[in-house]
């Protein structure tokens, strides 16, 4: 019984450990970044995978993305606050980065010069309705 409580808290003890180290990917991956950073972003059905970024306002933001599913998806930034579900108003023209299955390529932004949250999405219909949109937060 001894040796069975040992090893289950040297099992946990193992596991605290991983977990600590899986917290030490750089910035940009966990989608922070700072100006002229960029982040990596996986989109599929239906998802953007990370889907809560952030930035400072008024600088460069270049997201790569890897359309890593089976469907033509696109992320889209839409003049205005387009669904209309309470977040703030995109103040550009759109802006829009779309990728065939397999494809990968990067936008590109140039943040607001306003603090705020912004929602990106992907237009294809019934994929925004499917969850594939996130939230882009401008410090
Ligand atoms: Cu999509």
């Amino acid at each position: 019984m001894r040796k069975f409580a040992t090893l289950l808290l040297l099992t946990l003890a193992l596991s605290l450990i991983v977990a600590a180290c899986n917290g030490d990917d750089d910035a940009a991956d966990d989608g922070e970044a700072a100006n002229g950073d960029s982040i990596s972003m996986e989109m599929g059905e239906f998802y953007f995978d990370p889907d809560e970024i952030s930035g400072d306002a008024g600088s460069e933001l270049t997201i790569e993305l890897e359309n890593t599913g089976d469907q033509v998806h696109n992320f889209t930034l839409e003049e205005g606050d387009a669904r209309g579900d309470g977040f703030d108003a995109w103040p550009e023209s759109q802006a829009q980065l779309e990728l065939d299955a397999g494809e990968s390529d990067s936008i590109t932004l140039t943040l607001p010069d306003e603090a705020g949250e912004y929602e990106f999405i992907c237009t294809i219909p019934g994929h925004y309705e499917s969850g594939q949109w996130g939230t882009l937060t401008v410090n």
